[in-house]
């Protein structure tokens, strides 16, 4: 396969389609490519240094003429620069907008035939994707892409649904990075935390947001807790945080909800931990439980979008309905009961992630896309 440069733009702040965005251009340079990160501020996940990473920063200034800041067209022109300054043979966009859009209008700037590839995460379009105000900005960016994906069948399906877009879209899945995802023995951290060693550890992760449900995962976890000593770790920070932390301080087991703010060190966590619970309305893929997955960890989740192509229903976690926190947590209880069960779906768990979503499978399918797309003078 020929070496490629490749520009990638993403939100470079906590979230998925960032930790995506750079977990991908971290494996594209192992692999030989040079990567040209063109974003706002350094993408938190690269948190090493690669010879063949280079980060482009997008500053935007304000100027008193301007009722708002204009990022896309700082963007755009940045994106322009390093076309030509690093003579990039593709670009990858993380979001339809404003990344694609930019992209679009980066390679007019520069009167050049650069191959665009979009990457559709879920906000973009389960979210964006209902404003009208958007949508055609959305169509514009997806048409004007030479290649889009998305993240699941399902965000493919719902993009169809939202978007006058007839625009073919391949499904190419998120992916987990198992040298850094995987299990580890970990008893001294679970014992940091004041968690006894016969007790359940149950974890959920994510930004809070509104669609995440959380309230709904406090619920569950109640109601396993009045069967089954255990403990529940709450990692991330967002919007519904404070009310979240309302709910559980009115509970009877207030002990036992462990608020533990952002980490970065997931794996570790993952580690400790026995039951991972997504209990979202919205979740275009769900990113946290496949990460989970790969460090054997089994996941509830709702049936919403992408959930059900990551779970595998009574094999390696399960399914409920939106809301429905009796029925995950008589599932939770049946499978925390049961250490049999739990360590045969523990290791389907890990052995899913690793044959259907390992990070060289997935990886090698934007390679193919790349190379259809690259430049060729
Ligand atoms: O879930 C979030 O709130 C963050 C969001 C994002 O745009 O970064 O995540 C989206 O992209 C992830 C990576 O592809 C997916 O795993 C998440 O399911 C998706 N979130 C939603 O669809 C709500």
């Amino acid at each position: 396969m020929r070496k490629l440069k490749i520009g990638i733009t993403c939100y470079p702040t906590v979230g998925g389609s960032g930790v995506m965005a750079t977990e991908l251009g971290k494996m594209l340079a192992e692999r030989g490519h040079e990567i040209h990160f063109i974003t706002s501020s350094m993408p938190f996940r690269l948190n090493k240094v690669y010879p063949n990473i280079f980060f482009h920063e997008v500053e935007v200034n304000n100027y008193s003429v301007f009722q708002y800041p204009p990022y896309d067209l700082a963007l755009a022109s940045k994106i322009a620069d390093v076309i030509k300054e690093e003579q990039l043979d593709v670009l990858h966009m993380h979001y339809a907008i404003p990344h694609a859009v930019c992209a679009v209008l980066a390679r007019d700037m520069c009167g050049c035939n650069i191959g665009i590839v979009t990457t559709l995460h879920g906000t973009d379009i389960t979210v964006l994707g209902e404003d009208t105000l958007l949508q055609t900005a959305i169509k514009y960016g997806i048409d004007k892409s030479d290649i889009v994906t998305a993240v699941s069948d399902s965000l493919k399906q719902q993009t169809y649904e939202l978007i006058d877009t007839t625009k073919p879209i391949e499904t190419i899945y998120n992916f987990v990075d198992m040298r850094e995802y995987y299990k580890r023995d970990n008893a001294e951290l679970k014992e940091g935390f004041g968690i006894a060693a016969h007790e359940k550890v149950i974890i959920h992760v994510s930004n809070f947001r509104k669609v995440k449900h959380v309230p709904d995962v406090v619920e569950t976890f109640l109601k396993i807790r009045r069967e089954v000593p255990a403990k529940l770790l709450l990692v991330g920070d967002g919007p519904e945080k404070h009310e979240v932390m309302k709910q559980a301080r009115a509970s009877d087991y207030t002990d036992d909800i462990l608020f533990l703010g952002r980490q970065d060190n997931l794996a570790e966590l993952y580690s400790i931990s026995d039951l991972k619970l997504l209990m979202s309305s919205k979740e275009a893929f769900g990113l946290v439980l496949l990460e989970a997955m790969a460090c054997s960890v089994p996941g509830i989740g709702t049936n919403i979008g992408g959930i059900p192509e990551v779970i595998v229903e009574g094999e390696n976690g399960y399914i409920v309905e939106l809301g429905d926190t009796e029925a995950a947590a008589k599932k939770a209880i049946s499978l925390l009961q049961d250490d049999a069960k739990l360590a045969s779906f523990s290791e389907a768990a890990r052995k899913h992630a690793h044959e259907h979503f390992r990070a060289e499978k997935i990886v090698e399918q934007y390679e193919v896309l790349y190379e259809k797309v690259a430049r060729h003078d």
